[in-house]
């Protein structure tokens, strides 16, 4: 990895969710290079932070996935107000809507004051999803699937190596095929963005559907800040309000640029 420069980036506001700690594809080594490299007056965790579907079924707790709570609350003991949104995989917290532990807060949803004068309800956003609001067991179900797909993958692609096939994501096929072939992403994005213009807000983040994304949806800007199971994606807004998104993958092979001169994601 090429030398880059020993101070870290200074912004704003991070928003990082679905993280999945206590599940095995967590990428919690690439997250703990993200934190140390990012200074923020404001973490916003969105959800999906502590897999505890995934613990219950399996328990799986190495040393990076303590060292990602650590850092998040060694940040919040020098300073950064954390802003902790519970999402379905980590539901029970949503049982101390409204805690403060210093400069650790826990809301069922929260409205953040942009530099830039924007209003941005951020949520987890699983209330939108048709498959869990429709049936909670269908949505477990799910991820018992998912899992099981993301621990065949490698004996997949050894089977294509075999046969001088190329390498294939058999997880990303899936959301990037089957669910967008059902409208999955669309329809879920869409009721993200009519909630947040209902509630008289101009900016929406949320997480949840593992698809990092900023876009314009009818006037309103929705925001996704994906995830760190595959993509390790961040939202982040630098001091004069600017949003862009973060793919870790790509940006921490180069040397940190200043917060305006970010090459990923798109300007928002
Ligand atoms: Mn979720």
């Amino acid at each position: 990895m090429p030398e880059r420069s020993a101070s870290p980036m200074r912004l704003r506001t991070v928003f990082i969710s679905d993280i999945h700690l206590g599940f095995k594809g967590c990428s919690a080594e690439l997250l703990l290079d993200f934190l140390h490299r990012v200074e923020m007056d404001t973490l916003f965790l969105v959800g999906d932070i502590i897999d505890v579907w995934s613990m219950k079924k399996n328990m799986y707790w190495p040393q990076s996935h303590n060292n990602v709570l650590r850092t998040i609350l060694g940040k919040a003991k020098r300073g950064t107000k954390v802003i902790f949104v519970p999402g379905n995989h980590d539901e029970l917290f949503r049982e101390f809507e409204g805690a403060v532990f210093g400069n650790l807060e826990i809301h069922r949803e929260y409205v953040h004051h942009g530099a830039a004068g924007r209003r941005m309800l951020v949520l987890h956003g699983d209330e939108f999803d048709s498959v869990v609001k429709c049936s909670p067991w269908l949505a477990k179900l799910g991820s018992n699937i998912y899992d099981v797909l993301l621990a065949a993958n490698p004996y997949i692609n050894w089977f294509r190596r075999k046969f001088d096939l190329p390498h294939w994501s058999l997880s990303s096929y899936l959301k990037h095929k089957a669910k967008t072939a059902v409208q999955y992403i669309g329809s879920f994005e869409q009721s993200v963005a009519q909630a947040a213009r209902k509630r008289g807000v101009d900016t929406v983040v949320c997480g949840h559907i593992h698809h990092a994304e900023i876009r314009d949806i009818d006037g309103i800007l929705y925001c996704n800040d994906g995830d760190w199971v595959e993509s390790c994606s961040s939202l982040v807004e630098d001091m004069n309000g600017q949003l862009r998104l973060i793919n870790w993958l790509k940006l921490r092979e180069q040397p940190l640029p200043g917060p305006m001169a970010l090459p990923v994601g798109q300007a928002a």
